[in-house]
């Protein structure tokens, strides 16, 4: 069936051999089956549409791929789909100073643009581990957000005009890069976090504000972990956090082993917080650090005194995902209300205790958010289908906690393959109606990343 794809694509553009379809067939999970049909390799907007035209002519299945770093699935082609790689539609196609927006393709790599915005003496402040791999339109497709949305927001926030080629072979030229636009439905929004359920989105204007001034950072240690969100308050408070980061005792052990890097702190605590502001605040920010010290939130703390040690006080957060990754981690991506925050993480903590107490669970995230990483390690005794069945095992009663909490089951990784039997803890019935109707407006016969979100 996928012969009439030699019809639209070069030799050089199409791959079935099988070092291929294992390549560009999955994302950075691990626990799917990787058996795509061939993977392609448009290089223009037309190409992807023609594509779309013969597949719904035809039957074809399309899985949207950009930089794979993907960790729920949403790239993962299991059943013959296509794979359609945007590693040649990766370059930056405009810049406009006046309007501080810079259009790319949706292949350009998130640092890339990154180190482009630099240049031109702007900023764009996205960011997050899988930076120097990750393509922008993967960030669109999962609305991406990192380590610094405290401050500058998701992906979604920064994304002026969208392109998109829909389900049904449309070209939709989403918002055109306007800041004002009061003409009905922000199409844009629908795409934005979609992870290629609707569509291909395919260029992207996308926003670039200031740079920063030099930043400055902070590692409190934490006796418990409530004190983590009155000093988030009061910093809060008092200065503008560029990021509010947490971690735990053993996430600190597991990634100062991994990168052997210095521990942060003289003596060790069960949680730690990393914190980012401008270096102008750094007289407020002692003075808060001062006023947590004395009310016993924090039990000590490190100011970072030049950009080598502040980013390697960074690489204590940063290096955490890396560092576990031998570990075969069960990952959930939560997040809930601030408020709830406290309360959520004890009752959750006592559930893993309860149900797994031979795990290991690492706690970390961008707590600034409400967004939590629960990481458990798989035990070196238990396989990794033993130990996943296992862990999906405690996810009902898990994501019921989230539930009752109004909170996600998703706060940024998106659903992909790896969540979608628990979204209904999160969208109601009447939601899950609604997105399964536009699916069938924009992708009325399935072929956009089938079995992906819902
Ligand atoms: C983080 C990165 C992906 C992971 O470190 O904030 O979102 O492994 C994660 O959880
Ligand atoms: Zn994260």
């Amino acid at each position: 069936m996928s012969e009439s794809l030699d019809k639209l694509f070069s030799p050089t553009r199409i791959k079935r051999d099988a070092d291929a379809l294992a390549t560009w067939g999955c994302d950075w999970t691990r626990s799917f089956p990787v058996a795509p049909s061939a993977v392609v390799f448009p290089e223009t907007i037309e190409e992807v549409q023609a594509l779309v035209v013969l597949a719904n002519a035809e039957g074809l299945q399309l899985v949207p791929s950009g930089g794979r770093t993907g960790l729920s699935g949403g790239a993962v082609a299991s059943h013959g789909e296509v794979v359609v790689s945007f590693d040649r539609m990766n370059r930056i196609i405009g810049f406009a100073p006046a309007d501080r927006l810079v259009t790319c393709q949706a292949g350009v790599v998130t640092q890339t643009l990154q180190e482009f915005a630099e240049r031109q003496g702007y900023f764009y402040p996205v960011d997050f581990a899988s930076s120097g791999s990750s393509q922008l339109g993967g960030n669109i497709a999962t609305n991406a957000g990192g380590i610094r949305v405290i401050r500058y927001g998701m992906t979604r926030n920064w994304i002026a005009g969208l392109t998109v080629v829909t389900g049904t072979g449309e070209i939709l030229d989403c918002n055109q890069g306007l800041v004002k636009n009061a003409t009905g439905y922000d199409l844009r929004h629908l795409f934005i976090g979609s992870e290629g359920t609707l569509g291909f989105i395919v260029e992207a204007d996308v926003r670039l504000t200031r740079i920063p001034e030099p930043q400055r950072v902070m590692v409190l240690g934490f006796e418990e972990f409530r004190g983590i969100l009155k000093v988030l308050s009061h910093f809060q408070s008092r200065i503008e956090l560029s990021a509010f980061e947490f971690f735990s005792e053993l996430a600190l052990q597991k990634v100062t082993a991994h990168r052997k890097l210095q521990r942060p702190l003289a003596k060790s605590s069960p949680f730690y917080a990393l914190l980012e502001f401008d270096a102008s605040a750094v007289a407020d920010a002692s003075a808060a650090f001062e006023h947590t010290l004395g009310e016993g939130w924090v039990t000590d703390g490190v100011l970072s005194q030049s950009d080598a040690q502040a980013a390697s006080l960074w690489q204590l957060r940063e290096g955490i995902s890396e560092s576990l990754a031998p570990c075969s981690p069960y990952k959930n991506d939560l997040s809930v209300r601030i408020t709830e925050m406290p309360e959520f993480l004890d009752v959750v903590d006592e559930l893993m205790r309860a149900s797994y107490p031979d795990f290991e669970l690492v706690w970390y995230g961008h707590i600034g958010d409400g967004n939590l990483h629960l990481n458990i390690l798989k035990p070196d005794d238990l396989s990794i289908e033993e130990f996943y069945g296992r862990c999906r095992e405690i996810n009902p009663r898990l994501f019921e906690l989230v539930q009752e909490r109004r909170g996600s089951i998703s706060a940024e990784h998106g659903v992909g393959l790896l969540k979608k039997e628990f979204l209904e803890y999160s969208r109601s019935p009447a939601e899950l109606e609604i997105m399964r109707a536009l699916k069938s407006v924009l992708d009325p016969n399935g072929i956009m990343n089938p079995g992906k979100l819902l």
